[in-house]
């Protein structure tokens, strides 16, 4: 049988939810990869309770297959990819999982605490601001091939883009102003594509017992 031939109602499931990056970047694989999946869209405030008997962390996106629960995006990422990965996302120099663990420890950390100010201490902000920039400003540095490891697209491009676009809509126009030319024309990329518009669906809150859904 032709995975994509799997009866509806059989899929593997994923618990996303629209607008977090990690469930964005993991939707933007699946859909990359031509795997689907059934979408259950949750919220983070009501967690049903299928979802909580599955995921440990209790975070999304969560999937599950018939053997294994994948808790993590980026592990969800590379599922799909090992699957099929016609444009070889996967075929990425080791450095990539280094600069994907920047992003999404320091540079998430720092992140956060400039999108979520009030929640921090006042006096770190700049600092934040700053550790966000160096980051953003490496990048910047490196996707002048076009893309972060060369002439085509790798899984840190869109394990990372969708925090590189989490940051910059904080204040885009300050975004804008930083003249980071290479950044910006990557992520227009990401957000102009068609793929994008395929992963920003939007779909109602899963209820158990509601008609399958099924991604894309
Ligand atoms: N390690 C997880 C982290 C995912 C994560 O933190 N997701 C957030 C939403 S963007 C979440 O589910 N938070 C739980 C909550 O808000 O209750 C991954 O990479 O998949």
């Amino acid at each position: 049988m032709n995975k994509n031939d799997i009866d509806l109602g059989r899929y593997p499931i994923l618990y996303s939810f629209r607008r977090c990056p990690y469930a964005i970047r993991a939707r933007f694989a699946i859909v990359l990869s031509g795997v689907k999946v059934e979408l259950r869209e949750i919220v983070l405030r009501d967690k049903p309770t299928e979802f909580l008997q599955e995921s440990l962390s209790a975070t999304v996106p969560c999937l599950v297959t018939k053997g294994k629960v994948f808790d993590e995006s980026l592990d969800i990422m590379k599922w799909a990819f090992e699957i099929n990965d016609p444009e070889h996302f996967l075929n990425m120099p080791l450095d990539g999982y280094d600069l994907i663990k920047h992003s999404d420890g320091p540079f998430k950390d720092a992140l956060d605490r400039v999108k979520y100010a009030s929640r921090y201490p006042s006096d770190l902000f700049d600092e934040s601001r700053q550790r966000a920039e160096e980051f953003l400003k490496l990048l910047n540095k490196q996707l002048c091939q076009p893309y972060l490891f060369g002439p085509r697209p790798t899984l840190a491009d869109i394990a990372i883009f969708p925090f590189v676009r989490q940051f910059a809509f904080i204040d885009k126009a300050w975004f804008d102003n930083q003249k980071w030319l290479n950044l910006s024309t990557w992520l227009d990329t990401y957000l102009k594509s068609p793929t994008f518009e395929i992963t920003q669906q939007k779909f109602p809150k899963w209820i158990k017992g509601n008609s399958v859904i099924s991604f894309p």
